[in-house]
């Protein structure tokens, strides 16, 4: 972002009350504009720095610029959007943006020739969801797959609340208009409405609430059902895991804060949970990732992984009926630089399941499965995975 040194002055001018464009310029100052002069909701711009004269307005995007081609001078934008500049038509080279910060800002390019309005920033320079590429399994998939396809899908959470189902070809489409971040936890693994689709639980922040929404299975979500009235808020972490209690049936796993204990709420065949069980006496605080990765080590029942906060390790607690087993070393260490862990099946095409990790920048991280428990050494990718609010 380009912040010229009249931005920081107008931001003093600001502080002092002065709230005339003109006034910010230096030397005599004819006819000014106010800021008020730009309607709420609009980005405007001005042909001289002491923003006089007529005045360019817009609140949607321009590919060209028309008589106002390569004039402005002096900029405010007045609208929830941002407003990205760039020196070509139809939004090409030379990129600067401009958030709504309540003053006329100097505009850093004197040859601005188109201007678009977009909700979050990386959206000045590519689209709003990452890429996200997989390749096809051999075999239908038991989670991980939306849209049934055979390829690992994932969704991302943008700044503004926004949720985007990747299908796993370098696409990405809409499927939550916004909203999403009123959530802080958000997990998907198999079906739990028992329609055969993949469904996506999360928790209300603000209420404790858990929520079901049942996925379309076209990699869209239906209308949310609760199925959990309070209290998850006591909860440290939630985990999608698959079947654990063997009857064929998503199960949720929770740590519960105060106590460090590993609970069990079993899927039902209505989409609910029912009646929880203790899986682990104590300690799971220590850890401050789980997922549920599904059959890791290739014996048939889905297992979890869980990162130790005090070493960065990584762990498989292999899946037994209705309880885990011994755990084992995935990882030495370092896990503690990833953001998050999501487990989307298998993207790399072998029927193996995988594991994919965001660390810094949000670059995503992909580890493919051994098949007995283990993780091959990770590849980053070339990412377009920044500026983003969580994937699972
Ligand atoms: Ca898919
Ligand atoms: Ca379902
Ligand atoms: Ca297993
Ligand atoms: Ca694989």
């Amino acid at each position: 972002m380009r912040k010229p040194l009249f931005r920081r002055l107008a931001s003093t001018a600001v502080t002092l009350g002065l709230t005339s464009a003109a006034l910010l310029g230096s030397g005599t100052a004819p006819a000014q504009a106010a800021v008020g002069d730009c309607p709420t909701g609009y980005f405007c711009a001005w042909a001289d720095t002491h923003g006089t004269g007529s005045m360019f307005k817009t609140n949607a995007s321009k590919a060209t610029l028309g008589t106002w081609d390569n004039k402005f001078r002096l900029v405010i934008n007045r609208s929830s959007l941002i407003a990205c500049t760039y020196d070509q038509p139809n939004y090409v080279d030379g990129v600067s943006w401009y958030e709504n910060e309540g003053y006329p800002t100097s505009i850093a390019s004197t040859s601005v020739s188109s201007v678009k309005m977009v909700p979050t920033l990386r959206e000045c320079e590519t689209d709003a969801y990452p890429y996200w590429s997989a390749e096809t399994s051999p075999t239908a998939a038991t989670f991980g797959d939306m849209n049934g396809d055979r390829t690992s899908d994932v969704l991302v959470r943008d700044l503004v609340g926004r949720l985007w189902f990747l299908p796993g070809d370098g696409s990405g489409r809409k499927v939550g208009s916004g909203g999403w971040n009123a959530f802080d936890a958000m997990v998907r693994h198999g079906d739990f409405s028992r329609d055969g689709r993949e469904d996506v639980i999360t928790r209300e922040k603000a209420t404790g609430k858990l929520w079901l929404y049942p996925g379309t299975g076209t990699g869209g979500l239906g209308t949310r059902k609760l199925i959990g009235a309070g209290g998850w808020n006591a909860m440290s972490r939630i985990a999608a895991f698959g079947d654990l209690t063997g009857d064929a049936k998503s199960d949720l796993l929770a740590v519960e804060r105060s106590t460090g204990r590993l609970w069990l709420y079993p899927g039902t065949s209505t989409g609910t949970l029912g009646a929880r069980k203790l899986i682990g006496n104590g300690g799971w605080n220590g850890m401050n990732a789980l997922t549920g990765v599904g059959d890791m080590n290739g014996d048939g029942r889905a297992d979890l992984y869980a990162r130790e906060a005090s070493t960065g390790k990584l762990w498989l607690y292999p899946g037994k009926p209705g309880a885990l087993g011994a755990r084992v070393l995935v990882g030495n260490g370092g896990w503690n630089a990833m953001t998050s862990l999501i487990a989307n099946g298998d993207w790399s095409g072998d029927g193996k399941p995988d594991l994919l990790a965001t660390g810094d920048y949000d670059k995503l991280l992909q580890y493919e499965g051994t098949g007995t428990g283990g993780l091959r050494a990770g590849d980053w990718t070339t990412g377009t995975w920044w500026l983003l609010n969580g994937a699972f």
